[in-house]
């Protein structure tokens, strides 16, 4: 870990310090206030968390360390990871010690896989996944130097080397689950002469004679990677993680978020819909029949998955890059053709149902149709490709707070009855 541990040695110092001057300065300073709507739904846009990694402004998308997303599309995750961790991009240097560093840490345990072999055939994939995780906890070094007595400067370090063995182990994990889960054969060994990406792919088994569903894989995992820090997944990980619980606990309950419908499962529920339309009008719907499914829909009190999302208020960056993957390396596909008629159509249903604040696609609307395209048919199983991503994020995350020495989460909960009197006294 040579290359990232020396970036992290010399700049988490100087940022502790600031940011410790930085707080005491402006302790009292205001910076958002809560209305009622607000604490009753969802805490939407309350700024009560600092998350450097990236933002999401509502009209422009994500945005990692200063650079927007469409920007970051033909970069290998592993070097987003350093991004994210860093706030620099690596070097060639940086990058190949950064690629070699996971590919050393790729050995998922043994029992880890007896673990999951008990479990019932058909658990959800994503419960394999956050399971499989946890029952890793026990490498966990920061737990380990936790225990025999560490300062709190140093909390940073070991955290940072659960997450690099995390991310290392995270392919393997996911793509043995995989195999064992849909019946596809032994697990195939993994290849150290790979990206991190592409060997996750090529773990998969996935039939890839021209390279595409390898590139695919290097996109999503970048896409995916992180989405600022008060989504369901990223807050999670970090509130398990503010009480000191090492990274395996903290991801694995951030994956747990990252399962519910109107988050990282919404990716499977996309596809499903889309394969609905397909069905009911044998192929490619006009825009009328379609416009007519979508109405049913909304009419039968569901939600368009892939539709809507509580921060933009644009088409997400990220729909947009595997758009433009899937003009390229699919235009043909049904499924794909679909996906591109309901970006034609939805945004005005929704304007004119006049419910969702953002009618437009987000990331979840068209990367179920590419998998699907490349013969990754089981959309059960595409939350847990959302949460190898995602991890990256999450650790990041981790890293920086416990980098800057963040306090444990506990904001005030009140009574409705407070809220009543608060009301009363205006
Ligand atoms: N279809 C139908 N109704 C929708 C909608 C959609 N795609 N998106 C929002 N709405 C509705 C909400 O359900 C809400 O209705 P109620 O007032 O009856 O509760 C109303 O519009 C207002 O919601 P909002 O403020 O616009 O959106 P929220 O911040 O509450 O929720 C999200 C955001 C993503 C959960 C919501 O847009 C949704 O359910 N979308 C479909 C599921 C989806 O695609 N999730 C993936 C999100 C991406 C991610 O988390 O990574």
């Amino acid at each position: 870990m040579a290359k990232i541990m020396d970036v992290m040695n010399q700049k988490v110092p100087a940022l502790r310090d600031e940011i410790k001057a930085f707080v005491k300065k402006n302790a009292e300073v205001t910076i958002s206030e809560v209305k009622v709507r607000q604490a009753y739904g969802g805490m939407r846009g309350v700024k009560a968390l600092v998350c450097d990694t990236s933002v999401v402004p509502p009209d422009q998308g994500l945005i990692i360390r200063g650079r927007p997303i469409g920007e970051l599309k033909d970069k290998l995750p592993e070097a987003v990871f350093y991004l994210l961790i860093t706030g620099e991009m690596p070097d060639d240097e940086a990058l190949e010690s950064m690629k070699k560093d996971l590919a050393g840490r790729a050995q998922v345990p043994d029992y880890v896989w007896k673990t999951l072999e008990a479990m019932p055939k058909d658990s959800h994939p994503m419960v394999m996944f956050s399971l499989g995780i946890l029952a890793m906890e026990k490498e966990s070094v920061f737990r380990k130097k936790y225990t025999e007595g560490i300062k709190k400067e140093e909390y940073w370090r070991y955290t940072l080397e659960d997450c690099m063995n995390l991310i290392g182990k995270l392919p393997n994990l996911a793509a043995g689950i995989y195999r064992m889960r849909f019946d596809k054969g032994p697990r195939i060994e993994s290849d150290s002469n790979l990206d991190w990406a592409a060997n996750f792919a090529h773990m998969l088994g996935i039939s890839d004679p021209s390279g595409e569903f390898k590139n695919l894989m290097r996109l999503y995992m970048v896409l995916h990677s992180d989405h600022e820090g008060g989504n369901v997944s990223a807050h999670t990980c970090h509130c398990v993680g503010s009480a000191l619980s090492d990274a395996y606990y903290a991801v694995s309950a951030g994956l747990n978020g990252l399962a519910g419908p109107l988050h990282g499962l919404a990716n499977q529920e996309c596809l499903r819909w889309v394969m609905m339309v397909k069905e009911k009008f044998g192929g490619v719907p006009t825009d009328e029949q379609l416009k007519q499914f979508a109405w049913d829909t909304l009419n039968s009190g569901q939600v368009i998955p892939g539709y809507g999302h509580a921060v933009l208020r644009v088409t997400d960056p990220r729909y947009a890059a595997f758009h433009e993957f899937g003009t390229r390396a699919c235009a043909e596909d049904p499924y794909f053709q679909i996906v591109d008629k309901v970006f034609k159509v939805i945004p005005g249903v929704l304007k004119e149902h006049g419910k969702a604040k953002d009618p437009w696609p987000n990331v979840d609307a068209a990367s179920g149709c590419l998998l699907y395209h490349f013969g990754l048919t089981e959309f059960e199983y595409y939350t847990v490709l959302f949460g190898v991503s995602r991890a990256m994020g999450m650790c990041a995350q981790l890293i920086v707070s416990r980098a800057l020495g963040e306090a444990i989460e506990r904001p005030k909960s009140v009574t409705t009855e407070w809220v009543k009197q608060a009301v009363a006294k205006g």
